[in-house]
């Protein structure tokens, strides 16, 4: 039986996803056969409300130095982190003198806009890969798990930070006690931890299933985050909804001593008790719709290809692993997956073992149809794309519905 990460009272699993490969893995074909499987299984704390997966694998086998994802690949998510580091320097009035510290801050694409301005300021990636790109920027960055003795460590040597920053990886990072215990620890007294990952009420509304996977450890919400960081004496002041990643939340928190809450966290956390985020109920449903959805993508492709048609992949995102390796997607349906990341091409997608091509793949000859497993990337991709479109080629949707386009 799986115990609660937060509150250690038994879970309830809603969702079996089966053996998965880890989602960014992206293999050669002399590592098919030693490719490592776990099971992917998401659960529901009706204690404490916490969505989580039930096992995961181990962080040093996901974040290393041949890490796949770089944040820099999208030039909506560059102006998205531009606009967060200003928000945050505006929002808090920080002067270069202050120290900005971010968790996960992958290829510097968030920090370089503190870098830039000459802010005192360090970013904490264990994934040496990522890590040296955002050094080659001017980004300090250390290489090592952000966590309570991390947190301790760096206090000791630069002082206090005025604000701690980061976006999608507060979830992925097992230990939350430990997470809150250092931010906790490295705040200044007047500092704000102020961090964005995908929401648990935009993924339940959406259907999207594909974010559940091993580097997601946590499915959060306003609830959840004010709940375990209350336990740690900081308090969630305030709360903004984003677009980026399929609908995610920006966290706002400080010291819990005098801190004064915006009315947006009470409308939060009213929105996500009319979506039944604390009831068993919401997650049974969400598992019958997630059933549909897999049999309705597996229908939709499979018809194409019985049909002579051409059905590639754009965009070979971790959720797209998900996927591909849930509705039992293989090489003789998806003839490629197209992605601008270096580190993916010419390498196989996990599990499934469909090759990565580089976009030039894609579009020197169109398929008929494309599954967009970026589909958080859908105004950007589109744009960039309307020549598929015009020239006949249909994109295949699977959220927040199976749709063709
Ligand atoms: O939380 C996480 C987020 C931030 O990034 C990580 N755990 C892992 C990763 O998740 P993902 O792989 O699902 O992220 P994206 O941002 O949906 O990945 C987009 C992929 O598509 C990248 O490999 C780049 C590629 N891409 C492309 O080929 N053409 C992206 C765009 C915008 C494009 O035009
Ligand atoms: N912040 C970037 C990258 C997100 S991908 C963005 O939003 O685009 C998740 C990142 O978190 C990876 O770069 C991974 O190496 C990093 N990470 C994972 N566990 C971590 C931990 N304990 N401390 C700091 N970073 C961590």
């Amino acid at each position: 039986m799986h115990h609660c990460r937060i509150c250690n009272h038994p879970t309830e699993t809603f969702l079996d996803l089966g053996p998965m490969p880890l989602a960014n893995a992206f293999l050669l074909p002399e590592d098919f056969l030693r490719e490592h499987f776990y099971s992917l299984r998401a659960a529901f704390c009706p204690s404490c409300g916490m969505v989580q997966i039930a096992d995961n694998p181990d962080p040093e086998d996901m974040f290393h130095g041949d890490y796949a994802y770089f944040s820099g690949q999208s030039r909506y998510m560059v102006q998205h982190f531009q606009g967060f580091a200003h928000s945050v320097r505006d929002t808090l009035g920080l002067g270069p003198k202050d120290l900005v510290v971010e968790i996960g801050s992958n290829d510097g694409t968030m920090l370089t806009n503190f870098a830039s301005a000459g802010f005192r300021h360090l970013g904490i990636e264990p994934s040496g890969n990522v890590a040296d790109v955002a050094r080659a920027k001017g980004v300090e960055t250390l290489v090592t798990f952000f966590n309570r003795e991390t947190a301790l460590a760096v206090r000791e040597q630069q002082g206090p930070a005025a604000a701690i920053i980061g976006a999608n990886v507060v979830a992925h990072i097992p230990d939350m006690h430990s997470v809150a215990a250092g931010i906790k620890a490295l705040l200044a007294p007047d500092g704000s931890f102020v961090f964005e990952a995908p929401d648990l009420a935009s993924m339940i509304v959406n259907g999207a299933y594909d974010q559940i996977y091993d580097e997601h450890i946590y499915f959060l919400s306003a609830s959840t985050v004010a709940h375990v960081f209350g336990l740690y004496g900081l308090t969630l002041v305030d709360v903004q909804e984003q677009w980026v990643h399929g609908g995610s939340l920006r966290f706002w928190l400080r010291h819990s001593e005098g801190a004064r809450i915006s009315d947006a966290v009470a409308r939060q956390l009213a929105k996500e008790t009319r979506l039944g985020l604390g009831e068993t109920k919401t997650y049974d449903a969400f598992r019958r719709r997630c059933e549909k959805s897999r049999d309705q993508l597996r229908q939709v492709v499979g018809d194409a290809r019985a049909a002579g048609k051409r059905v590639v992949g754009y965009g070979a995102t971790a959720k797209g692993t998900i996927v591909l390796n849930y509705c039992g997607l293989t090489p003789e349906m998806i003839e490629f997956v197209s992605d601008t990341t270096p580190a993916k091409q010419y390498k196989f997608t996990p599990g499934t073992h469909i090759p990565v091509l580089p976009h030039g793949a894609f579009a020197a000859d169109y398929p008929d149809y494309a599954v967009l497993f970026a589909w958080n990337h859908r105004e950007e991709i589109l744009a960039k794309e309307s020549q598929y479109a015009a020239k006949g080629g249909k994109w295949i949707f699977y959220v927040p519905d199976v749709h063709v386009l």
